[in-house]
């Protein structure tokens, strides 16, 4: 592998199409929308479509029980012999409502297709929860969508969280969310965890702070930091949709991409990809292989 990467984690990152550049190139991943529930609020998100945090607004994939995903799962890897990778990613957050349909699905693949590997993208707000089930599922991919280390931006971004059967607004909300997500970070490392963060960059509000954010999560000993152009769009009917909250032109995002390129990798392959998506990064053949095409396969 490189020089500048340890065996173990090139042995990790090597046939990851997201985690390795020159990966995505040859190798495959999808995703099965298994997670229908979120426990926060994001201002960029309308629950109606995919979560945001890791896929184009806008979207709707179609939701899957976990035998179905399963199902299906196995049926793609038979027609696409590049995957490698199997993500949950929405359309909700992955580890909401006790994370029993993520899990579930993972279990069975973790004993069906036990070459692939298996990755998922979380708000983090449950993460500290279930990194000990994830390490003992032999998962060794996480994203944590991360966009403030500071409450007092969180507040512009979260109206609120719900956690331990309560719902927080505010500074508390961000506050709460802030030390989860940096907790789940540290047992991810701590795990062994290859951790990647996501951050929306969203202009005039955490455009800047992405800096302090890449500083915060590279000293955690994140592996890899995809910073994400915020798409706002009044059609969606999200609450920055309707507020007017442009995105980042493709020179802004550069711009900060630049700033934040240091010992630590930035991603800038990045596809934002639908809950639902199958293929090579960029390609998505999802609808070839919808639950009802699967069910019709053998
Ligand atoms: Fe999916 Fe995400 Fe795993 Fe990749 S996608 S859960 S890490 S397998 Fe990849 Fe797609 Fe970007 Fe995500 S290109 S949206 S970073
Ligand atoms: Fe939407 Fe994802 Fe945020 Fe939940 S975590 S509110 S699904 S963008």
């Amino acid at each position: 592998g490189p020089s500048d990467m340890a065996p173990e984690v090139w042995e990790k990152v090597k046939n990851h199409p997201c985690y390795s550049e020159e990966a995505h190139h040859y190798y495959a991943r999808m995703h099965v929308a298994v997670a229908p529930a979120c426990n926060i609020q994001c201002n960029y998100c309308n629950r109606k479509y995919d979560c945001a945090n890791e896929s184009r607004p806008g979207v709707v994939s179609e939701k899957l029980t976990a035998d179905q995903a399963v199902r299906k799962v196995l049926a793609v890897a038979a027609e696409i012999p590049q995957l490698s990778v199997v993500g949950i990613a929405g359309p909700g957050d992955s580890l909401a409502a006790g994370a029993k349909n993520t899990l579930n699905t993972f279990d069975q693949l973790s004993q069906l297709a036990p070459d692939i590997k298996l990755c998922l993208s979380t708000n983090g707000l449950a993460l500290p929860d279930y990194v000990h089930r994830l390490k003992a599922t032999n998962i060794d991919h996480v994203t944590i969508t991360i966009n403030m280390v500071d409450p007092e931006v969180g507040q512009h971004i979260y109206p609120w969280i719900f956690h331990n059967h309560k719902r927080y607004t505010g500074i508390e909300a961000s506050r709460i969310l802030h030390e989860r997500q940096m907790l789940g970070l540290e047992m991810l490392q701590e795990a062994g965890i290859l951790a990647k963060i996501n951050s929306v960059m969203i202009p005039g509000i955490n455009d800047e702070h992405l800096i302090d954010v890449n500083r915060e999560v590279k000293k955690r000993g994140a592996f890899l930091h995809n910073i994400m152009p915020l798409i706002s769009d009044a059609a969606h009917g999200t609450h920055f949709g309707l507020t007017g909250q442009r995105g980042p032109t493709a020179q802004e995002l550069k711009a900060l991409q630049d700033k934040c390129e240091g010992d630590m990798k930035l991603m800038r392959h990045c596809r934002q990809c639908r809950a639902d998506a199958v293929g090579l990064l960029g390609e998505d053949r999802g609808s070839e292989f919808t639950a009802e095409k699967v069910m019709l396969m053998d």
